[in-house]
């Protein structure tokens, strides 16, 4: 229904289903209206036709997946343009612009008004008495920070945040400085995304990351994609799905409680003759749609049928990989043989039949993926269900041979390489002793804060200076009010960005803005123009080139930023901070001293593709006390919301890139000038009496009994399970309770929050 054909809808907001292949025109069309507004028409294009190429351009910052590079074929994609251009527009957030809003001004903005001001250019800090952000010199600034962290009466009253996109080599002096300063609090956004998934493979496998490449994408005979909206958040996977079905027959499984367009059909750019003639191939063999928490019961239901099936064809089950490489295949059985169907059926809300399906998808395939990204991996049991994801992959060995393996599909386009590179607040002791060996300091061993600590350690006033390299703390964090607080209550907010966000307004007594180049920008040091690596979700790493002008004159690198508080606050240390800055080459060089994997490194990521970080879960070493990959076990938990109550999972609309809203949008959901929405099922909606558009407000149960509401959202009729409802991140986050982490991973449980929601009368 639109908005026009209904009475009570004003006219401005409208959704009807969108019924058109994913990447294709549309997305065309969508790229064009970007560049132009941004005003970066002519370098957009330029830029695009420098992105992800072999060592000759920049890394696309806008998801983590691999690049290809089949011959010449354009791999790009429109959010990842979009992203590019963004960063590229010319308007600026200049000191004038400063000068005209105060701070409590800018705090009545939207997310969207406040970005789109365009790149910040200078530092920047807040005056109280003028309520204004002011111009100050960097020297200043960083003397500024360097007081405030030396008079702290530990290192652990301070937090250094990271998000996803920071490279390696600023990423490694990043935490340098941090353990030399002398604390792990380094929290980061892998803290609310894909911590679960580390954990969950470690136990398993003995390595925290996926096996699989590219090359193994597109050679898999089945692939499940679970949990991820892949048209909008990681479109390039389009191209291996659309290429897999029409080239070898791969069969595509899809579990996701919507049915988003990646499990329809797609056009894929780089397909001139299906864009041209409008030919959309099929990306779906079968879509399951189980309520939200329903996957494990998902997984656990395909290792029954397997059983099952074992009985009379042995072939269903590899056996001898089982007996060679694996250990706790009996227990795994028996705790299968004891999850009844009925409580499969239950939990999933699907019927056995459906799974079986699914399963025998998966039993045909000589070599499965099994992929997921945060509608798995943001729940309570996250790692119980990773954790059976791999097990169902152990049971036909699926792992280590190609076309085969786990898949975590990460987000931001070098949170991998983060965590490699030393972003942890709980780092392994080997890991720190090569490290300190490497960079003749002495870390500190107690493990630090991670983000959701992070809020409460500034809410008990226990962290005082809270600085964040990159990102949007204030608006990416659960529970907005309490987390605003947290902020406010610090004796200094840092924050290095691009742009204008919601972080800065909610600052600290004092605080500052620290802008940097951008990923696209010339870095120009001491020994010419410099290079940064990053890696991407299938564990390779090659290397970064911006290529545009900076946005500003007064931009520094962020590995600038680091040196000059580092020096700042650690006069007498002997880390070469300024060498490091004129020359990344001298990071790269130490960095192959001080982390296993990145021997000769300079040389290596010189290389045309880069190179892939060696992973023994790979070779089917298991590095786990007990040698083998390990089943797990868990009962599976009961996730059904209470009667009356429904389970709601937050996350990203087609026009956003996490706290970056681009419009309202959110096309491929046949969404229209509408973000405050909650999107219902039908019978769901009848219930409350509520009918298209209605307003509503909603109230989220946090498990110490506290309630959180919004205001004023419209229920939006859609094809979800009933007990279940979506809607959009950042706006929700304001009902996800801070205590509410998962057990086991300590990520927010952002994909499950306990709602209740009544209309207005
Ligand atoms: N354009 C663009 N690209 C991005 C980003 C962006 O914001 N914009 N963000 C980047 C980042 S940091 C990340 S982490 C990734 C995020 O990529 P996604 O994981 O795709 O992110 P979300 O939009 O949160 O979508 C989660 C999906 O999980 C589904 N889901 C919800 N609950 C469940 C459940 O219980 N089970 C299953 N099976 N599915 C469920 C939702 O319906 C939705 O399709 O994308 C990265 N790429
Ligand atoms: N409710 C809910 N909340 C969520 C999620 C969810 O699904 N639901 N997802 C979570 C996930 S997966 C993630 S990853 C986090 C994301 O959390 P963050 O990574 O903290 O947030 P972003 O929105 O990606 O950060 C955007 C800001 O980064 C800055 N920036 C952009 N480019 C650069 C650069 O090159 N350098 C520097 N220094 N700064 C730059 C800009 O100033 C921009 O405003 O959000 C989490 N929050
Ligand atoms: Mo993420």
């Amino acid at each position: 229904m639109t908005g026009s054909e209904n009475e009570k809808t004003p006219q401005k907001f409208s959704q009807k289903d969108y019924h058109h292949p994913a990447a294709a025109w549309g997305a065309a069309f969508s790229v064009g209206r970007v560049l132009v507004e941004q005003g970066a028409i002519v370098d957009g294009v330029r830029a695009i036709f420098k992105m992800n190429h072999e060592n000759s351009g920049f890394d696309c910052p806008g998801c983590a997946w691999p690049d290809d590079r089949k011959g010449l074929r354009m791999d790009i994609c429109e959010n990842g343009i979009k992203h590019v251009t963004w960063e590229m527009t010319k308007k600026r957030t200049d000191r004038e612009f400063f000068s005209r809003h105060t701070v409590t001004e800018l705090l009545g903005w939207s997310d969207f008004e406040l970005e789109n001001q365009g790149r910040l250019t200078e530092p920047m800090v807040y005056n109280a008495t003028t309520d204004h952000y002011e111009p100050i010199a960097w020297s200043a600034a960083f003397e500024l920070i360097g007081r405030h962290l030396r008079s702290l009466s530990s290192p652990n009253r301070a937090s250094f945040y990271t998000s996803g996109r920071l490279s390696n080599e600023a990423t490694f002096l990043y935490q340098l400085f941090a353990r030399e300063y002398g604390t792990n609090n380094l929290p980061d956004c892998s803290n609310m995304c894909h911590e679960a998934s580390g954990r969950a493979l470690a136990a398993s496998i003995g390595t925290g990351k996926g096996t699989v490449d590219l090359v193994d994408w597109q050679t898999a005979d089945a692939i499940f994609v679970m949990g991820v909206n892949a048209a909008t958040n990681t479109p390039r996977m389009l191209s291996a799905l659309a290429d897999g079905v029409k080239e070898h027959n791969l069969k595509i499984v899809h579990i996701n409680p919507l049915i988003e367009v990646a499990a329809t059909t797609a056009i894929t750019p780089h397909e001139i003759l299906d864009m041209v003639t409008f030919r959309a191939t099929p990306t779906s063999s079968l879509n399951l749609q189980p309520r939200i928490g329903g996957d494990m019961a998902i997984m656990r239901g395909i290792a029954k049928y397997l059983f099952e099936k074992f009985e009379t064809d042995k072939s269903s089950l590899n056996m001898d990989f089982i007996e060679k490489y694996t250990s706790g295949f009996e227990e795994y059985r028996a705790a299968c043989d004891a999850t009844s169907w009925e409580e499969i059926e239950r939990q999933s809300a699907l019927s056995a039949d459906q799974i079986k399906a699914a399963g025998e998808i998966y039993r045909q395939a000589p070599a499965a993926i099994i992929s997921w990204c945060l509608g798995v991996s943001q729940q309570e049991y996250g790692v119980d269900t990773i954790r059976e994801i791999v097990n169902v992959l152990l049971l036909r060995g699926n792992i280590g041979r190609p076309g085969a393996g786990p898949c975590p599909i990460r987000g931001h386009s070098n949170v991998q390489g983060n965590r490699t590179c030393g972003i942890h607040h709980a780092p392994p002791e080997s890991w720190l002793s090569k490290m300190d060996a490497a960079c003749g300091i002495k870390s500190p061993r107690q493990h630090g804060l991670d983000t959701v600590r992070t809020i409460e350690a500034m809410h008990s006033g226990e962290v005082e200076v809270f600085f964040g390299m990159g990102g949007n703390f204030a608006s990416a964090t659960p529970d907005r009010d309490r987390t605003f607080e947290a902020l406010r209550n610090c004796k200094l907010t840092v924050h290095v960005s691009t742009k204008l966000n919601r972080s800065h307004v909610v600052h600290g007594k004092e605080a500052l803005i620290l802008p940097c180049l951008g990923r696209t920008e010339i870095d120009q040091q001491a020994a010419g123009p410099q290079a940064v690596s990053v890696e991407d979700s299938m564990s390779m790493v090659h290397l970064s080139v911006g290529m545009n002008e900076p946005a500003s004159p007064h931009l520094l690198s962020e590995l600038a930023i680091i040196a000059g508080m580092a020096r700042s606050t650690l006069p007498q240390s002997p880390t070469p901070w300024e060498q490091y800055t004129g020359n990344y080459d001298l990071v790269r060089d130490k960095m192959a001293e001080a982390l296993s994997g990145f021997e000769n490194f300079n040389e290596r990521v010189r290389k045309p593709l880069g190179f892939r970080l060696s992973q023994a879960a790979r070779e089917l070493d298991f590095e786990t006390p007990s040698k083998r990959a390990n089943f797990s076990t868990a009962t599976l938990p009961d996730t059904l919301p209470p009667p009356g109550k429904l389970i709601m999972s937050t996350m990203r609309s087609h026009d956003q890139f996490n706290t970056t809203v681009y419009s309202d949008n959110d096309r491929y959901r046949g969404v229209k000038g509408l973000r405050t929405l909650l999107l219902m099922n039908e019978a769901d909606m009848k219930e409350r009496g509520l009918e298209q558009f209605d307003l509503i407000d909603i109230t989220s149960f946090a498990k110490d009994g506290s309630t959180r509401s919004v205001k004023d959202f419209r229920a939006v009729k859609y094809n979800i399970p009933r007990g279940c409802a979506s809607g959009y991140m950042p706006e929700l986050n304001v009902l996800c309770p801070i205590g509410d982490f998962s057990a086991q991973s300590d990520q927010p449980m952002m994909k499950q929050v306990l709602i209740e929601v009544i209309g207005h009368k």
